[in-house]
């Protein structure tokens, strides 16, 4: 089943609110409720085969054993159908015209209370593990409770308020840890706190406004605040009281969060993952991290945390989202390369390793202009790995195509360009142990030019298919009485 589209009504509507993201999926037929099931990787399990599906399900686990009856697990929020938009080249251009418009930032509105308010244990009542957190991977290093979770903390010198999703693993019933990449905002704040000696102030929020996970997964400028742009997107603040602890603002209508203080590595870390990532493989073992002690915990009554483990990406739910794209599209315009005319990631490589541009050829050295650009800019260099360019006949969107394109029009020997010592993650399988050893998280490129030679291009052999025009002609002349065409053969 191939469900329809959700109207920009209702997308909004589930963008800002957890749980008529539910009430709207529960009416589409989108939503499988399952009760009973345990944390310990049979959620995970459970959560892999939704993603058989190009468009999952939203899972809600409910009747978790061993937590408290009502609190409960959702999964799949971001793959929903609700958010995810058709995956064609038409929409990728309607998703890059309408992003253009987006709407200026709101800041949060204070408040003094919420549903985030129904419950708050301070101090010594304090028990992380009241709370569900899936144990997804037989490897994992642990129950990780943060997935699609909202990391906030605030610039000592300034006002900026950062929110990032960084993976949180339950340590004990009062301490957490949370894997932050370096160079990441949360990261650099912290840093302001530890350089001073002092503890950085936090809030680790698991479950929420899914605009809020969107935001806090996608980079921002340095000193915007993401609690501005979700509010700026969806046209009315973000509500959040003050932590008690941290003076630290949290969202009013989220459905857990926990409070406390990140002291500097020097006083405390603890072994963090390993963690199945994104790529599909466990790229690192455990490492040391440093903690955050919480010392209060608010939640709604019946809480909702979100789950949203990585998987290995070659699952048809795993379609890279076209955002993506869409940012690689906007360098490669603002970069002044001409004539692009699709940018598109496979399924399989996930949403780094491989990206397919492609171009109406103007001039010599244009392909090598946008295979350049594609490789070195900022939205598609990190884990990029392969670029390759074709010609504007070819549909970037079909695997098989671009196969073609690069059987038929790819000469390794002339047509290839391989770039050493470009900017990887810790992440990436593909990092030796030794270049581990030394932080040096660099991996070569590749560039596969599967286009027509520029220069003899007009000579090169014609495409043996019936052209566009003629076939969709033949098609409208003939479908109602061709069953292959969908139609009735009167004389079958
Ligand atoms: C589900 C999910 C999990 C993520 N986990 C991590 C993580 O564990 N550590 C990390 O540094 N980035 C992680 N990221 C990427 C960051 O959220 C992303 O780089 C974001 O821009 C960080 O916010 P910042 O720009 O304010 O630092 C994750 C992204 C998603 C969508
Ligand atoms: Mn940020």
């Amino acid at each position: 089943m191939t469900p329809t589209p959700a109207t920009d009504d209702q997308r909004l509507a589930a963008q800002g609110d957890l749980h008529e993201l539910i009430r709207i999926a529960r009416e589409r037929g989108e939503l499988e409720v399952i009760k009973g099931v345990n944390t310990y990787l049979e959620m995970g399990a459970l959560y892999e085969l939704s993603l058989r599906d190009r468009y999952p399900p939203l899972l809600l686990f409910e009747d978790i054993p061993g937590y408290p009856k009502g609190h409960r697990v959702l999964m799949n929020v971001r793959f929903s159908r609700i958010f995810q938009s058709d995956l064609s080249l038409d929409a990728l251009k309607k998703f890059r015209a309408r992003r253009r418009w987006e709407a200026d930032p709101i800041p949060p509105e204070y408040v003094t209370s919420g549903p985030i308010t129904e419950n708050i244990v301070r101090g010594k009542d304090v028990n992380i593990r009241a709370f569900p957190a899936g144990h997804w991977h037989e490897h994992d290093g642990g129950p990780y409770i943060g997935t699609e979770c909202l990391i906030i903390n605030k610039d000592p010198d300034s006002d900026w308020v950062n929110l990032g999703t960084y993976r949180t693993q339950v340590q004990d019933e009062k301490t957490l840890t949370v894997f932050i990449e370096p160079g990441k905002h949360g990261s650099v704040i912290r840093e302001k706190y530890w350089a001073k000696g002092q503890a950085c102030p936090m809030v680790v929020c698991v479950g929420q406004a899914p605009i809020l996970g969107v935001v806090a997964s996608t980079s921002s400028k340095h000193g915007m605040s993401e609690l501005d742009s979700a509010g700026g997107r969806l046209g009315k603040p973000i509500k959040v009281i003050r932590g008690e602890l941290t003076g630290l603002p949290i969202p009013a209508d989220a459905e857990v969060a926990f409070e406390g203080f990140m002291p500097p590595p020097s006083e405390e870390t603890r072994p963090e993952g390993p963690f199945a990532e994104w790529p599909g493989y466990y790229a690192t073992d455990a490492g040391d991290e440093p903690v955050v002690r919480v010392g209060a915990i608010y939640h709604r009554n019946n809480p909702i945390l979100i789950g949203q483990p990585p998987a290995k990406p070659t699952f048809p739910g795993r379609q890279p989202s076209l955002a993506g794209m869409a940012a690689i599209w906007d360098a490669l315009e603002a970069a002044g390369v001409p004539g692009v005319t699709g940018v598109w990631k496979p399924l399989g490589p996930g949403v780094g390793f491989m990206n397919v541009i492609s171009i109406k050829q103007m001039h010599p050295g244009h392909a090598k202009m946008a295979g350049l650009v594609a490789t070195g800019a900022g939205p598609s260099s990190y884990m990029g790995r392969i670029t390759v360019i074709v010609d504007d006949d070819i549909d970037v969107t079909s695997t098989a195509e671009v196969l073609w394109a690069l059987a038929t029009r790819w000469d390794p020997k002339t047509q290839t360009d391989i770039i050493d010592g470009c900017y990887s993650g810790y992440i990436d399988p593909l990092i030796s142990p030794e270049k581990r050893a030394v932080n040096d998280h660099t991996t070569a490129r590749v560039i596969m030019y599967a286009v027509k030679p520029y220069h003899w291009k007009d000579k090169f052999p014609v495409v043996n298919t019936v052209s566009k025009d003629y076939s969709q002609e033949i098609e409208t002349k003939w479908k109602d009485k061709l069953r292959f065409l969908g139609g009735n053969n009167p004389n079958p």
